[in-house]
């Protein structure tokens, strides 16, 4: 295998780290009993069928973490696995309101990740930010308070997005939460078309005007979309083996990377729950080399691609150029 230039992973939901094994720990730490005998037994229930049966299990493991320690080492096994796959940046997404409707208070999820972003650099060689997503399949009024929330406590956050279950949740219904981000000087993201319609990815150009697209595969079925990303060179952060894992797509062979690349689309490759969908960075590179034959010129272009879609400084930004 080809080694792979530094890259950044910009598609990383920080709960969808948590492995089986740290679960049990965590539970174990936090005197919870959970519904599953052991490690193995949870990880043979991540057999999904679409992304909701996958955010049944998420929202559900996620229950485990309750004080900042636990978000803090559950932040560090990541950042101590993306080191080992070449992982050089990370932006990485948090979901507050998932934790805010468990009772956790937003202060210990963000103080929590936020401790262990502190120290990466210096800890594991990869700087950070963090971006507070929003669960779409929630009140957009919610969202707002909770955002509200974040801008007066001055978390570490460079930016928002938007996430969970998409078709019935046009990114449209989040336009207010995206002005009021925006205008605090925040960065904006946004999942669309990895379930849901090209009218969606649409939407979240044309009404939240993001900053990249998280997703965005089915962008293939729009010819007049497709011109407008290409010509706005608007990035699309495409995971693959998620959407294999959700059913997004039918097989790896069946993914549309290679078309989006061919159409000089702004892709990465990024792993997205890695803990649930079978691998980290360096499994979703190792994945998409062998079933496309990519080779070093075009995963020196997704390297590439990765770091110029990055929210980061130019220092920092050319010096993993
Ligand atoms: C997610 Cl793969 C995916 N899609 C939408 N929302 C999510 N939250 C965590 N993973
Ligand atoms: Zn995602």
């Amino acid at each position: 295998m080809p080694s792979l230039p530094p890259c950044a992973e910009l598609h990383l939901h920080i709960e969808g780290t948590l492995e089986p094994d740290l679960v049990f720990t965590l539970a174990a730490r936090n005197g919870i009993t959970l519904p599953y005998a052991d490690a193995a037994d949870l990880a043979a229930r991540y057999a999904f069928t679409d992304l909701q049966s996958f955010l049944d299990l998420y929202y559900a493991t996620m229950d485990v973490l309750r004080t900042e320690e636990d978000f803090a080492d559950m932040t560090r096994a990541y950042l101590r696995r993306a080191a080992a796959a070449g992982v050089r940046h990370a932006e990485i997404m948090m979901d507050p309101q998932a934790h805010l409707a468990r009772g956790i208070p937003l202060k210990t999820c963000v103080d929590g990740v936020a401790s262990a972003l502190a120290t990466s650099e210096a800890e594991f060689g990869i700087s950070t930010l963090l971006i507070a997503a929003f669960l779409r399949d929630r009140p957009a009024a919610e969202a707002l308070a909770v955002l509200r929330d974040l801008i007066a406590m001055k978390a570490p956050i460079v930016g928002i997005g938007l996430d969970s279950a998409e078709v019935g949740y046009p990114p449209s219904l989040f336009a207010e939460v995206y002005d009021v981000a925006r205008a605090a000087g925040l960065r904006c993201v946004a999942h669309a078309g990895e379930e849901g319609p090209p009218s969606y990815v649409w939407e979240a150009l044309d009404v939240l005007r993001v900053d990249r697209i998280d997703h965005g595969i089915r962008c293939l079925e729009d010819e007049a979309l497709v011109e407008r990303l290409v010509g706005e060179r608007v990035p699309l952060t495409v995971c693959p083996l998620s959407n294999v894992r959700l059913r997004a797509v039918t097989g790896l062979a069946d993914h549309p990377l290679p078309r989006m690349l061919e159409r000089g689309l702004n892709v990465s490759v990024n792993s997205d729950d890695p803990a649930y969908f079978g691998g980290y960075l360096d499994d979703n590179f190792a994945a998409v080399e062998e079933v496309f034959g990519f080779g070093p010129a075009d995963l020196a272009l997704l390297a590439s691609n990765s770091v110029r879609s990055a929210f980061l400084g130019q220092a920092r930004r050319d010096l993993l150029l």
